[in-house]
């Protein structure tokens, strides 16, 4: 600064006169501009309407236990603004025109030697500028990123040698392929991105049910944690959260309705969910079965004082009528947002344990198969 400071005593006139060049103008930073845009089908309940908009370093790995990708700093950060459920907000960082060698990553692919790369990404920070779970995550962008080639690489591939990239990504069949490239334009560079990182309703915001075969009188219905079914209470203690969300009472139709579902309590949101450990994946979760059950004790909850549960009538977690589970996903890292073009979705989702993630519509039916 001192020294910018110092060049600015001199007149453009001494400029030319001392060192015979007229310099171009310096470029400090790329302009990255763009717009957080919030869906109307995201829940819109944040602590803020600022959040913090990154560009956010991250780097793919691969072990025997298959690939994993790897969050780092942001390079760049800025704000959002106002935002509003059905609103896009503009924002703008400055990038710096080469990342740090920190930043540089080697792969053994053949096409690039090494590189960096970068997603946009925001988030409601908790006051340390960092992407953590402690924070709400509003949204990334993974179908598209932002690269930075070094060493050796395809020339064919990034035409205009150590720069920044733009490469886009779509899924086939599962499989994420490599779309387009595109070098970035002189000083400027826009990269929009959506909010698919808050929680998704969809069809699970009014919730009905079905329950066969004929339930009792005053039969409820709610949801309960499919984790703990036949393991946790084996010595008798009960869980150190409440294993149950939503209650409704079955009407003489057999059907029962939870509105809205909202969501899941801190407790109940984990990192351990059917046997596995999510933290890597930047998820926590709760994976409920609806269950039908004989409230008797008449006080409107599925009672499960020392291990004893209520009677159970009717689950939705059989066979005969294709097994569902309600799940709800909960980002704590942006890992997480590398799921995302595979189908993934934040909130609440219906799952079929053998068929993966399936459409809301009809009630989930709860029968008394396998019970
Ligand atoms: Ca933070
Ligand atoms: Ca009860």
């Amino acid at each position: 600064m001192i020294l910018l400071l110092g060049c600015n005593l001199l007149t453009e006139q001494d400029r030319i006169d001392r060192l015979g060049v007229v310099d171009e103008p310096e470029i400090a930073a790329l302009e990255l501009s763009g717009q957080l845009t919030v869906p109307q089908s995201r829940v819109w309940e944040v602590p803020d309407s600022v959040a913090t908009v990154g560009l956010v370093h991250f780097s793919f790995g691969g072990t025997e236990d298959g690939e994993f990708v790897t969050i780092g700093e942001p390079l760049a950060l800025g704000e959002v603004e106002d935002l509003a459920l059905g609103a896009s907000r503009p924002y703008r960082l400055d990038v710096p025109l080469v990342p740090p060698d920190e930043d540089f990553v080697d792969w053994d692919g053949s096409e690039i030697e090494r590189g960096a790369t970068y997603m946009i990404g925001s988030w409601f920070d908790d006051g340390d500028g960092l992407p953590g779970d402690e924070d709400v995550f509003v949204g990334g962008a993974t179908d598209q990123y932002l690269i930075y080639p070094a060493g050796e690489f395809s020339t064919d591939l990034f035409p205009d040698g150590e720069a920044w990239y733009f490469v886009t990504f779509e899924v086939v069949d599962g499989r994420s392929r490599l779309r387009d490239v595109y070098t970035v334009e002189d000083d400027f560079l826009v990269y929009d991105h959506d909010a698919n990182m808050l929680p998704h309703m969809g069809g699970a915001q009014v919730q009905s049910f079905i329950v066969e075969p004929d339930s009792p009188d005053d039969a409820r219905v709610t949801l309960f944690d499919s984790d703990l079914i036949g393991s946790v209470w084996v010595d008798g203690d009960d869980p150190p959260w409440k294993p149950t969300h939503g209650e409704a009472t079955v009407g003489a139709d057999g059907r029962a309705t939870i509105a809205p579902l909202g969501r899941p309590e801190d407790e109940q949101l984990r990192t351990d969910v059917g046997g596995e450990d999510t933290t890597a994946s930047g998820v926590r979760a709760v994976a409920y079965m609806a269950v039908a059950y004989d409230d008797a004790n008449g006080n409107g909850l599925f009672d499960t004082d020392r291990g004893a549960l209520e009677t159970v009538y009717a689950t939705s977690y059989t066979t005969d009528a294709g097994a569902r589970l309600l799940v709800y996903y909960e980002a704590i890292g942006f890992e997480s947002a590398f799921l995302v073009p595979y189908g993934f979705d934040f909130g609440w989702n219906l799952v079929a344990p053998d068929d993966g993630v399936q459409e809301w519509g009809n009630p989930i039916v709860l029968d008394d198969q396998g019970l």
